[in-house]
């Protein structure tokens, strides 16, 4: 199902209550072509985000997994590949000159190579990806808690959302449509977010981002910022771009993709 269509499905579905069990989504792509099991997914993420709102503790971690949960192959979706030639430049010497430039409302600007973030305290967590269009994935990711990387860089006081800039343009190669996406502060400081360079125990390969991409473990998918190049701290994201906090969300998808 295409993202168009998830958007239409998201809009009409209706509120018919159920819990998603771990067996229903241990495998990839179970779901796409399942509307029933997709209008379970739709309204599971409802209930939850209001029962999230009510009942959750600040940093309620989303479930992780056992190794013996994976998926054995883990779909691989948008961009497998930017269309950026400084990207592929990049890319075709393993991100050695790659470097994550941390600025916008913080104390002391930076910028970090994949050697200094390997460096940092690191997390792995096995977790379950849950694309809007009725998938869901089991993968293991490792890499630099966000909430480091921030404390480095110090917030200035008005700083509300994390903004992530990827590599990879969404219309004809322009740079000016790469994806983007937005996240605020206590989702950026949760211990589960993190900034992923390996994926099932190797370097994340480009399909899935490389060299970072961002996981939010309590959001879909979409909000996983692949090709992440540059986290810009912001007060508002009302006057980027769209002004929705992200691509998907500028065209319609919700900016708190709760699961
Ligand atoms: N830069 C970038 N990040 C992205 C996307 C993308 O197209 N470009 N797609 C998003 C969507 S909709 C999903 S489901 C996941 C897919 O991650 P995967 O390829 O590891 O499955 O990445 C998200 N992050
Ligand atoms: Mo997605």
């Amino acid at each position: 199902m295409s993202h168009d269509n998830a958007i239409a499905r998201r809009r009409f579905v209706a509120g018919a209550a159920g819990a998603v069990g771990a067996g229903l989504l241990g495998g990839c792509d179970r779901l796409s072509n399942n509307a029933a099991a997709e209008n379970v997914l739709d309204s599971a993420s409802r209930l939850s985000r209001r029962a999230q709102a009510l009942l959750a503790p600040k940093n309620v971690l989303a479930r992780e997994y056992t190794e013996a949960d994976l998926s054995p192959q883990f779909k691989a979706n948008g961009t497998t590949d930017p269309d950026n030639d400084d990207y592929q430049n990049l890319a075709d010497k393993d991100f050695a000159d790659w470097r994550l430039r941390v600025n916008g409302l913080v104390q002391r600007p930076a910028q970090f190579s994949l050697v200094e973030l390997r460096a940092m305290p690191a997390r792995t967590q096995i977790t379950r990806h849950d694309c809007v269009e009725g998938w869901s994935c089991i993968g293991k990711w490792k890499g630099t808690q966000l909430s480091h990387v921030l404390r480095l860089v110090g917030l200035q006081p008005n700083a509300r959302y994390a903004v992530f800039w990827c590599a990879d343009p969404m219309e004809n190669g322009d740079p000016r449509t790469s994806y983007y996406e937005s996240i605020d502060l206590r989702d950026a400081f949760h211990p589960q977010t993190i900034l992923a360079y390996e994926m099932n125990d190797k370097p994340l390969p480009v399909p899935y981002g490389a060299p970072i991409r961002l996981r939010v473990e309590r959001q879909l998918g979409y909000k996983m910022a692949k090709y992440v190049m540059h986290i810009e701290l912001v007060e508002s994201y009302a006057n980027i771009r769209g002004g929705k906090g992200g691509y998907w969300e500028d065209q319609g998808y919700a900016w708190y993709a709760g699961i």
